[in-house]
């Protein structure tokens, strides 16, 4: 019985402290990146967007509603989701496609994710100061907000095969 105790109660603290969110993963609306969506963000956004206050860490948090830009409409749809039942706001990954952010593992930013990114990757290594337009939200490629080599390994791969598709990275909310 007391080993049992034991366990529920380490496995509460390993609960307790297990971060809001994993790495890469970005909550739109969560405006205070508080880890939950709830009056606290509206309060937060009011504040940003009406009287000049702080703005959200990575200010895109904030875009609620998705239009790719933060204003009082975002506020107002927060409202509605957390009061109405309205629809919540899009996810992450939908959000950084819808506002063209990146298309994750598209480094030289032609559409497409393939080995010309990997070759383009090299090339810029290979040539310091000549890719001075190397996207940062594009070549963080499995999302943990660094670029280095674990990325490329990463894009490697999953072009070749068998390995997850890249990650949007919350450099792209900068
Ligand atoms: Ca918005
Ligand atoms: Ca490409
Ligand atoms: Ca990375």
């Amino acid at each position: 019985m007391f080993k049992t105790l034991v366990a529920i109660a380490v496995f509460a603290c390993l609960l307790l402290a297990l971060p809001g969110q994993a790495s890469g993963e970005v909550t739109i609306g969560d405006a205070n990146g508080s880890g939950a969506i709830d009056i606290d963000d509206v309060v937060f956004l009011i504040d940003y967007v009406l009287s000049g206050g702080f703005a959200p860490q990575t200010v895109w948090r904030g875009d609620a509603d998705c239009s790719c830009n933060v204003d009082i409409d975002d506020v107002v749809y927060l409202i509605n989701h957390i009061f109405s039942g309205g629809p919540p706001p899009c996810d992450w990954t939908e959000w950084v496609y819808t506002c063209g952010r990146c298309i994750p593992g598209d480094v030289n930013e032609d559409g497409v994710v393939d080995q010309e990114d990997v070759e383009y990757w090299q090339w810029c290594e290979q040539h310091p100061g000549f890719c001075e337009d190397f996207p940062p939200c594009c070549a963080d490629i499995n999302g943990d907000s660094v670029i280095d080599i674990s990325d490329m390994v990463f894009l490697v791969s999953y072009i070749t095969g068998g390995g997850m598709e890249p990650m949007p990275s919350e450099l792209c909310l900068y």
